[in-house]
């Protein structure tokens, strides 16, 4: 489905693209789609909500982000194609139907727009945010690092030219910032936070930063176990879960763990296809069943969520 943009849901889209389509998913969709300013990148591009749902009052929230590592392009791809399966079934499928009439999606399809960007133009495998700092040539920040959540405890680097460099301090990146700084606002309204990474297919929960369980941890685990249960009845992809320090490995400064800590008791990290075969460069090809599988397991957790209310 090319647009005049050359907008297609079936390939990876540069930032130009996805920001014109933001745009046009909104203008076209009114009664189901706005969009909104939530920050600008350290480069000044605008960082641009998509809230997606039936308008009514005093609604509940779903927060999904994607494109917080550059790299991991089927992450943005698949912002979009919630987005698009929101509007094409909508008013037609009744379980999409009743979840937008009862959820409202805040959907941030890019985080990091900067390192995107960056990806496209410079470096395919670059992870980080495109900031720069005094005292240092090295450039970025992890934004998986730099949330207040034992901040640069476990499993971060102090060190400026890593990889998983956490940052001057917590919030230390505009683009961190601006999603924190939503959220808080938000807080009454929100009560799952749900952020999409690749690659190793798992669904992680807190936490990462700590050995600890969270309060809830018996729900979480039965909650994941059952959704990745529904992600594989469309093409058998197997998942694994549990929570991040054991699951993945030990990682504070996670936008999950500071998410569930501020309140959202429904916190969640997937890690998309694949396995390692292809990482972060995933074929085009598998944009479909991904996207295909993912949708399965969002509208299960989002059904969950709107029959457990808090
Ligand atoms: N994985 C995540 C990362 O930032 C993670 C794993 C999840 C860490 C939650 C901390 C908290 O390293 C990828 N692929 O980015
Ligand atoms: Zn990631």
């Amino acid at each position: 489905q090319v647009r005049a943009t050359g907008h297609s849901y079936e390939k990876y889209n540069k930032w130009e693209t996805i920001e014109a389509w933001t745009q046009q998913v909104a203008t076209e969709n009114p009664g189901l789609i706005s969009r909104r300013a939530i920050g600008t990148t350290f480069e000044g591009r605008t960082m641009y909500l998509l809230k997606v749902g039936k308008a009514r009052p005093h609604k509940s929230a779903i927060f999904m982000d994607c494109g917080f590592h550059a790299r991991e392009w089927i992450s943005p791809a698949f912002c979009q194609w919630f987005v698009r399966e929101a509007i094409r079934t909508y008013g037609h499928e009744s379980h999409m139907t009743e979840l937008l009439n009862m959820l409202d999606f805040y959907v941030l399809p890019v985080v990091n727009i900067d390192g995107y960007i960056y990806t496209w133009t410079k470096n395919r495998m670059w992870r980080k945010t495109r900031s720069t700092q005094i005292g240092t040539t090295c450039i970025g920040t992890d934004p998986n690092r730099n949330f207040d959540a034992g901040w640069c405890k476990v499993g971060a680097s102090r060190k400026p030219c890593d990889d998983t460099y956490c940052g001057p301090a917590a919030e230390s990146e505009r683009e961190t910032r601006a999603l924190a700084n939503f959220i808080r606002s938000n807080l009454s309204s929100i009560k799952a936070y749900v952020t999409i990474h690749s690659y190793s297919q798992m669904m992680l929960y807190p936490y990462s930063y700590d050995y600890k369980l969270t309060e809830n941890n018996a729900e979480l685990n039965a909650l994941a176990k059952a959704t990745v249960k529904e992600l594989a009845t469309l093409h058998g992809t197997k998942y694994t879960y549990g929570p991040g320090a054991t699951t993945i490995y030990p990682a504070a400064g996670g936008s999950d763990d500071w998410a569930y800590d501020q309140g959202i008791k429904y916190s969640f990290t997937f890690e998309l296809r694949d396995k390692g075969r292809y990482g972060f460069v995933l074929p085009e090809s598998q944009i479909r069943p991904t996207c295909e599988e993912t949708m399965l397991a969002i509208k299960y957790l989002a059904r969950y969520v709107m029959e457990h209310p808090y």
